[in-house]
C-alpha cells in the first residue's frame, strides 16, 4: 500500500498494433481504476522478445504504445507509465523468482503452449519464464489489484502461488495480488473466427480492430464479420460470432446484452453490424486524435519516459532489496 492507496499494476506488451480486444479488455479498464489506486502501468518490452523482433521495429512500437496509454486517458503524472527495460529490478527479481517455480507448473501454461505451436523454429527458454518475468513484474511494486483480459488469469494465479510460497518461507515479503477481470469485454474474439481471441500477431487483419484503424475500416471489417445463419440477434452460444458482436457493443455503449437484443429484435445482420462499426469507430476516433497530437511532443514524452522511469526504480529497489536480504545475498556495503 502506497500512500494509503492500494497498488495496481498492469503493463502490455508491444509486440503489433494493439487491437480492440487490448483496448477493451484491459485499458479502458485502466482508465476507470486509475483514480482509485496508486497505479503502474509498464510497456513490456523484455516480454516482446520472447517472440523474434525487429530491433528498430520494437523501439517505435513501444514507444506509440506508451503515448497510447497517456492517449486512452491515463495521466502520466499520477500513473507511472514506464518501460519494464528500464528498471533492472525486473530481471534481477524474476531470476530469484525463477529459483522458486517449478519446471512442472511452467509445463501448465496454455500461453507458453499456444506460442510454442506459433514459433516451432524458436522455442526458446524466454517464451517457457515468461510466466515468471510477469510475476516479478506484479511482485516488484507490492501490487494489490492487476487488470487483466481472462486469458491472463492462468499466469496471476501462478504469481499468487510463487508469492504464498515465497511468503510461507521467508515471512510476509510480498503482498499477494487480485487479478480484476472487467464485466464487459473480458475476451473479445476475432471477427473472421469467433472461436479464437482477437490478437494482434493474428495474421489475418480482417480479424482483428486495430486501436488506429480509420472509420471506414472498421465499418467495412464488421461488415465482413463472420456470423451464422440464424438471422437473429441472440446473446447464446449458439451463436459465437453474434455474441461477439453483441459483446463489444455492450462494452463501447455500457448496454446490457438483454437491452441490445430489444434494441435490435427483428432486425437483419447489417443493420446491426453497421452500428456495432459505427459504435467503436466514434469511441476511437477521439483516442485517435490524441495519439496523433501526443506523437508530435518529443519533449514532453521524453521528458515523462525519464521522470517515470527513476520514480518505478525506486519503488523497485525497495522490494528488491528486502528479497535479496530475505535469500541470503550479503548486504551491500555502502
Ligand atoms: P499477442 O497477440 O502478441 O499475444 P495479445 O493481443 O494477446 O498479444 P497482450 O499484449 O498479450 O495482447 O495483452 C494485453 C492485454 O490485453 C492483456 O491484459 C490481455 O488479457 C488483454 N487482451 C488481449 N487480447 C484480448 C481479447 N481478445 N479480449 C480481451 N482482452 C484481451
Ligand atoms: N503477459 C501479459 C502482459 C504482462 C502483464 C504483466 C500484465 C506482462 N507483465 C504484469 C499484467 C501485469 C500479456 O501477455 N497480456
Amino acid at each position: 500500500m502506497l500512500n494509503d492507496k492500494k497498488v495496481l499494476y498492469s503493463g502490455m506488451q508491444a509486440t503489433g498494433k494493439l487491437t480492440l480486444g487490448n483496448y477493451l479488455g484491459a485499458l479502458k479498464n485502466w482508465v476507470t481504476l486509475n483514480e482509485e489506486y496508486e497505479c503502474f502501468f509498464s510497456v513490456v518490452d523484455m516480454h516482446s522478445i520472447t517472440v523474434r523482433q525487429n530491433p528498430t521495429e520494437l523501439r517505435k512500437k513501444a514507444r506509440d504504445l506508451l503515448i497510447l496509454y497517456i492517449a486512452a486517458g491515463l495521466d502520466p503524472k499520477k500513473n507511472c507509465i514506464y518501460y519494464q527495460s528500464h528498471v533492472s529490478g525486473h530481471a534481477e527479481l524474476m531470476w530469484i523468482l525463477n529459483c522458486y517455480t517449478y519446471m512442472g507448473e511452467l509445463n501448465r501454461m496454455t500461453q507458453f503452449k499456444d506460442k510454442s505451436r506459433k514459433n516451432e523454429d524458436n522455442i526458446n527458454a524466454g517464451l517457457f519464464t515468461y510466466p515468471v518475468l510477469m510475476a516479478a513484474d506484479i511482485l516488484l511494486f507490492q501490487s494489490d489489484v492487476v487488470p487483466v483480459g481472462a486469458d491472463q488469469m492462468q499466469h496471476l494465479e501462478l504469481t499468487r502461488d510463487i508469492a504464498e510460497r515465497f511468503n510461507k518461507l521467508y515471512g510476509d515479503v510480498f503482498t499477494v495480488p487480485e487479478a480484476y477481470i472487467g464485466k464487459t469485454g473480458a475476451r473479445i474474439m476475432s471477427l473472421q473466427n469467433p472461436e479464437k481471441k482477437m490478437s494482434k500477431s493474428d495474421e489475418n487483419p480482417n480479424g482483428s480492430i486495430y486501436l488506429l484503424d480509420d472509420t471506414d475500416t472498421i465499418i467495412r471489417k464488421f461488415k465482413r464479420a463472420v456470423t451464422d445463419s440464424y438471422s437473429e440477434i441472440l446473446y447464446r452460444d449458439e451463436q459465437p460470432g453474434i455474441k461477439n458482436l453483441i459483446d463489444i457493443y455492450s462494452a463501447v455503449t455500457n448496454k446490457t446484452p438483454g437491452e441490445i437484443e430489444k434494441e435490435f429484435d427483428g432486425k437483419g445482420y447489417g443493420e446491426f453490424k453497421l452500428a456495432v462499426g459505427e459504435a467503436v469507430a466514434s469511441t476511437l476516433k477521439p483516442l485517435q486524435d490524441r495519439v496523433a497530437e501526443l506523437s508530435k511532443d518529443k519533449a514532453y514524452i521524453d521528458s515523462i519516459i525519464k521522470e517515470n522511469a527513476e520514480k518505478a526504480n525506486y519503488f523497485a529497489t525497495k522490494t528488491l532489496r528486502k528479497v535479496q536480504r530475505k535469500v541470503g545475498f550479503p548486504d551491500r556495503i555502502r
